[in-house]
């Protein structure tokens, strides 16, 4: 998989790019590109923003500088990219979402700040790739940064030979729609608090069963909204 982003806060993906993702770019099972938006200005201040037609308050990114990124991005490139705009008006990530564009061969991430990117970007890049607005959740960020690490992250564990330990991706392939256990490890008493006596107990259809009873009931309390499906 190639990742592109496109953002003028590219030092932002440091960290990201030496982290989990590190194995797999030296693998060459995903390659992360990520580029500075002002590359592609042509004026002394290199700007990337203007005041909104029709007025409101703030600044709104310039379509200019996105069209040209993507001319590039999408030149010579061997597969349609799928093209993610960050967007609080997007659809919401999902677990589901992140298996889907994991499956992708092109992604190209465009991180709008201010309050957002002209419109008529979105129209264009559906003329270069398929277009998907996404939100990380229902709260307001600065910018598209934060939301595109997260999605970075989500998708590139799910890349098989990306993720450290094989056996986790396989657990969680069988999905059930519930919060996870409890987890507990050494010692199995720490400043009085006991681990629960079944983990100890080796009987492993008693651990089954109290750690499928303790999903439900963590569910119930904390996420009912995922049992009224
Ligand atoms: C991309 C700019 C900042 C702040 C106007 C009007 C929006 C844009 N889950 C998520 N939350 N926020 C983002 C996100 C924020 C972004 C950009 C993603 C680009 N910004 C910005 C305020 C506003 N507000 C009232 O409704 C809320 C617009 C995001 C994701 N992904």
């Amino acid at each position: 998989m190639r990742i592109d982003v496109l953002s003028i806060f590219p030092s932002y993906f440091d960290g990201l790019t030496l982290s989990l993702l590190g194995k797999a770019r030296d693998s060459g099972l995903l390659e992360l590109h990520v580029r500075d938006l002002r590359e592609w200005t042509s004026d002394r201040h290199r700007t990337v923003d203007d005041t909104p037609y029709g007025g409101g308050a703030g600044m709104v990114m310039k379509p200019e500088p996105w069209g040209l990124a993507l001319d590039e991005l999408a030149t010579g490139a061997s597969a349609v990219p799928t093209i993610i705009f960050p967007s609080p008006a997007g659809e919401v990530f999902t677990q589901a979402k992140a298996r889907e564009l994991a499956a992708r061969e092109h992604l190209i991430f465009g991180c709008g700040r201010y309050e957002g990117i002209d419109e008529r970007v979105f129209d264009y890049a559906a003329t270069i790739g398929e277009v998907r607005l996404i939100s990380l959740g229902d709260y307001v960020l600065n910018g598209g940064e934060v939301a595109t690490m997260a999605m970075i992250e989500a998708i590139g564990r799910l890349i098989p030979g990306v993720v450290g330990n094989p056996e986790s991706l396989v657990e969680e392939s069988h999905e059930d729609g519930l919060l996870e256990y409890p987890s507990y490890t050494k010692p199995s008493i720490w400043r009085d608090r006991a681990v629960p006596e079944v983990l100890l107990s080796g009987n492993h259809a008693r651990i089954a069963a109290w750690r499928r009873e303790q999903q439900l009931e963590r569910t119930r309390t904390r996420r009912p909204d995922l049992l009224d499906g």
